[in-house]
């Protein structure tokens, strides 16, 4: 078959909300290819049915059952019941999730250990963070050369994935109150790979079947995500890569440029990132762009590799998970590097249709149609420079272009360590400012907006309610494509200040924010455990997260990962709402657990709304009852 016709054949201007990728869809180079934009509108706005809400089990070979709950004959052919289908496919997701984040996790602390060798091309550049992780992981720093404290820091974090008992080292950074929680539970992770293969196993055939039990695993195993495979991730990527610092640079498809070869990079592993990135910089490689016509390299991040590059290097991004194949119809990519998560199968057969390469790079990870060059950390630059090499023997070969012009300006790199900076300088770094503006008012609370965008959600919901949470004097942290969607839209400048409340205007203007602070990819959801964790530390807002005026949303979630960081901040005593569908809706006893039983045993819970003006009214409200059991407010 010519697949590429099946790419090729409709394709035409879908009716999607999004201005700057309809924009690019309507134009001569986009004409005739189809993307997920073309296949939702074919398909209309309702999934597949099968699974939706929870309650479809095929986990062995005498179903697959539907079950339904209240219908009493509809419960598997092994008597499975809706709430323990629905419990135990809730967990398998987290169990993915947090496999996901735990195996980038894995590459991380491997190039890591390599890096401590001196047998990569990147450096130990945080070495004040070294130290302090050093102690984290139970290492006394005194004394030990740089090299000698990573190694052994590298081969204590690598230990936590295959440790079969006690706890995580990073667990015990959490609130004294949270850990005694955790405890008395009974769901204190003991090694990241264990709680993931016994999700898998408890959840099989005939084994764990009491859908509260189960919840508590899946809790156990998303903890283990969020201070273990997550928080380890971060945690080593700055120490090698650099501790992100406020940086300003630019975000949408209009970074992409008319007279360079543009390599979009994919994916969320910064290892290859960073190594294509000081390839690009080589002069011996720019050079060879200028032989072919181009006046040099042009990097530009795509999803959470976008993400760990602009907040480390001001690297811009040009798109967020939907726009993946929008930035291949635009013409002007000469090769899009992937390695792992959100990527989508559709990229080669759409850069087929121009003169793109989509070139595959871990060795977890290929895509049929792509080429596959493997990345190596020992051989990082080599390989980098290969990569960019087969992106300039492209550009020679580009046809039609069109690059929107939709860019915005960004100010990001809000790690955990910055905003203890900017509240007070070198010396007298605390969070105590923001927990005092939180007292007196100005601030009303926290929230964080997380996670993807989705095709199957055409508002512009991410926008519309962080704009309402801070009229409202919340303040918005961000990670992963909801940061890059809130970027485009212009909330991460200083600028957006403007549209603040007074209180937080005040506040922001004074230290010269952005109202939404971007604080990282995915992974780094765990600098929001840090930050909850510190404005915990500081005083005056109780005594654990779940006391904390804040909250989480995921209002477009798409992936497993997503799920994973939910069940990882309400077990961590932050309440999160997602949307718009949730997997567990089906099965009133386990959607029940989640949503109510939850707030009981961990202080916080999970809700679910579909429109921005609903997340909102949660939101504020959640914030407004938290400030008034502190006493706060009346
Ligand atoms: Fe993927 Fe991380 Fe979701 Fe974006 S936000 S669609 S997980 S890239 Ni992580
Ligand atoms: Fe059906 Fe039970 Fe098998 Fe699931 S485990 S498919 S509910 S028989």
């Amino acid at each position: 078959m010519d697949t590429s016709k099946r790419f090729k054949s409709n394709g035409g201007c879908p009716s999607i909300q999004c201005l700057v990728n309809r924009e690019v869809l309507c134009q001569e180079p986009a004409q005739g290819v189809t993307t997920a934009a073309h296949r939702v509108e074919k398909r209309g706005a309702t999934p597949c049915l099968f699974g939706q809400g929870g309650t479809c089990c095929r986990n062995c070979n005498m179903g697959p059952c539907q079950i339904i709950e209240g219908v009493e004959e509809m419960i598997g052919i092994c008597g499975a019941t809706a709430s323990t289908v629905a419990a135990r496919n809730f967990a398998r997701i987290v169990a993915a999730g947090t496999a996901s984040h735990s195996d980038h996790a894995r590459e991380t602390v491997l190039a890591f250990i390599a890096t401590a060798k001196g047998e990569t091309p990147y450096e130990i550049k945080d070495t004040l963070k070294l130290r302090r992780m050093a102690a984290w992981l139970g290492i006394d720093p005194a004394e030990k050369d740089i090299q000698q404290l990573a190694l052994e820091v590298g081969e204590t974090a690598l230990a936590e994935f295959g440790k079969q008992e006690g706890s995580l080292h990073f667990i015990r950074r959490a609130p004294q109150k949270r850990q005694e929680i955790w405890q008395e539970l009974g769901v204190v992770p003991r090694g990241i790979d264990r709680e993931v293969v016994e999700t898998m196993h408890r959840t099989h055939m005939g084994v764990d079947q009491d859908f509260r039990h189960i919840f508590r695993q899946a809790a156990r195993c998303a903890l283990a995500d969020g201070w273990g495979g997550s928080m380890l991730a971060t945690e080593l990527q700055d120490i090698m890569f650099g501790t992100p610092v406020p940086i300003r640079t630019v975000v949408n498809l209009g970074v992409l440029k008319e007279d360079m070869v543009n390599i979009t990079v994919h994916g969320h592993e910064p290892v290859l990132a960073e190594a294509l990135a000081m390839a690009a910089q080589d002069p011996e490689i720019i050079a060879e762009a200028k032989k072919v016509g181009a006046k040099g390299i042009n990097l530009a991040g795509i999803c959470c590799t976008g993400n760990e590059i602009l907040m480390r290097r001001g690297i811009p991004i040009a798109g967020s998970f939907v726009q993946q194949e929008i930035a291949l119809t635009t013409g002007a990519v000469e090769a899009m590097v992937v390695d792992v998560q959100c990527v989508m199968q559709s990229l080669p057969e759409i850069a087929r249709c121009f003169h793109t390469e989509v070139i595959t790079t871990s060795d977890r990870a290929e895509i049929v149609g792509a080429t596959h060059v493997p990345f190596d950390h020992h051989r990082a630059l080599e390989v980098a420079k290969d990569i960019v090499r087969r992106a300039i023997a492209r550009f020679p070969k580009r046809g039609k272009v069109y690059i929107p012009k939709a860019k915005m300006d960004v100010v990001a790199g809000f790690s955990h360590e910055t905003i203890l900076y900017i509240q007070g300088g070198r010396f007298r770094a605390s969070y105590k400012p923001l927990n005092d503006n939180i007292i007196n008012g100005r601030i009303l609370g926290v929230a964080a907006i997380v996670g993807c965008d989705n095709f199957r959600i055409q508002d512009e919901v991410h926008v519309e309610l962080a704009k309402e949470l801070i009229a409202n004097n919340v303040l918005v942290l961000t990670t992963g494509c909801a940061a890059t969607g809130l970027g485009r839209a212009g909330l991460l400048s200083p600028e957006a200040a403007e549209l603040a409340g007074e209180g937080l205007r005040e506040v922001l203007e004074a230290v010269g924010c952005p109202p939404v602070l971007h604080m990282g990819s995915c992974v780094d959801n765990s600098r929001i455990l840090i930050a909850a964790t510190e404005m915990v530390r500081t005083g005056g807002l109780g005594e654990d997260i779940s006391d904390l005026p804040a909250i989480g949303c995921a209002p477009q979630w798409m992936s497993e990962k997503a799920i994973a960081i939910g069940q990882y901040f309400v077990a961590s005593g932050a309440s999160v709402v997602f949307g718009p569908t949730f997997p567990t809706t089906k099965s009133q006893e386990a959607t029940d657990h989640l949503f109510k039983e939850m707030e009981e045993i961990y202080g916080a819970r999970w809700f679910l709304a579909k429109e921005a003006k609903d997340f909102a009214s949660i939101m504020i409200d959640q914030i407004r009852q938290k400030r008034k059991a502190l006493g706060l407010d009346k």
